[in-house]
């Protein structure tokens, strides 16, 4: 019987299972070769984790293990029910929020090494936290695609951690009784973009206005899988930042209040890093609650004990 202790949390509803003990040994080096390490030799765990009957659709995992940079305090590997992540905004928040809460981590800074690179997180006074992603950067602008069944779709293609498209015309309503329709659409244009060009995205953005007093923009976000994000995406936001800087809709230190589908928000900013090259270094807002700590079993007479394979 093999056991794992995690710590369960949710950043503006989009839940976080913080693996601190009992994860599989990745062995040392650099996070994104201990990811590989991860997806080729273990990833009957991440099932284990974060899929049914354990976990479910929307549940990010994320490992905690020793950093390979000298200057991080610790390192975090992101999962979820399909595969890998880059990054993860509101996955970082979460893992911040948990160690914290659980007498891990003291409030100040703490510098986080990731397979795609360190970001840096912050836990202000009153509870929010804070996280300075990777570089970001908009690769393609007004990418057009032929979906088939939609038509032409054009949006951008952006970094922020993970590979997103950003897609502000797509004659969608952007409310919670319309997730199945979005859904569809988003797993269409994923296919296409995929097969026409841009084979690493795996989110797709959706943008609209926000009916919310103080919130710039809503939107809706398609994880890896069929999974959307409830939260408005720290990866997602650091993409759509880049965007509007390279558009010059967003100065430098500026706030930009990202809502999610849910109503959760997270808050953005930018300074630049290198502007010829239109790359930033995006900062994400927002507060992450812990829902529970929790052994997880792993009975070999368990049927389903590495997880239901979709
Ligand atoms: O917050 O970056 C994020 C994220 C990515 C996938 C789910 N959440």
């Amino acid at each position: 019987m093999r056991t794992i202790r995690v710590i369960d949390s949710h950043t503006g509803g989009e839940p976080t299972r913080l693996v601190i003990e009992g994860g599989p040994d990745l062995g040392a080096g650099p996070l994104a070769e201990r990811l590989r390490r991860f997806r080729e030799r273990f990833d009957d765990y991440r099932r284990a984790i974060v899929n049914e009957p354990r976990g479910s659709e929307p549940l990010v995992g994320a490992l905690l293990v020793e950093p390979d940079r000298a200057d991080c305090a610790l390192g975090v590997i992101f999962f979820n029910g399909v595969g890998y992540l880059g990054m993860c905004g509101h996955g970082t928040i979460g893992v911040i929020e948990s160690l914290a809460r659980t007498g891990k981590l003291a409030s100040g800074a703490i510098k986080i090494d990731t397979p795609v690179g360190p970001v840096e997180g912050e836990l202000h006074a009153d509870g929010r936290i804070s996280v300075a992603n990777v570089v970001s950067r908009r690769r393609a602008h007004r990418f057009a695609v032929e979906v088939p069944g939609l038509g032409r779709v054009s949006g951008d293609v952006a970094w922020g951690g993970n590979w997103f498209f950003l897609i502000a015309e797509h004659g969608q309503r952007i409310e919670p009784g319309n997730v199945e329709a979005l859904t569809d659409y988003c797993v269409r244009v994923r296919a296409a973009l995929n097969a026409q060009g841009h084979p690493l995205v795996d989110h797709v953005e959706l943008f609209a206005p926000s009916p919310r007093p103080g919130a710039d923009s809503r939107n809706f976000v398609l994880c890896p899988g069929k999974a959307y994000d409830r939260s408005p995406c720290g990866t997602g936001t650091s993409a759509k930042l880049a965007c509007l800087a390279a558009d010059g809709r967003l100065e430098a230190g500026e706030p930009w209040v990202q809502e999610s589908l849910i109503g959760s928000t997270f808050t953005g900013r930018f300074r630049w890093h290198d502007r010829a090259k239109g790359e930033i270094l995006p900062t994400i807002t927002g507060t992450a609650h812990v829902t529970g700590e929790a052994v997880l079993r792993l009975d070999p007479k368990d049927p389903f004990c590495w997880g239901i394979r979709a």
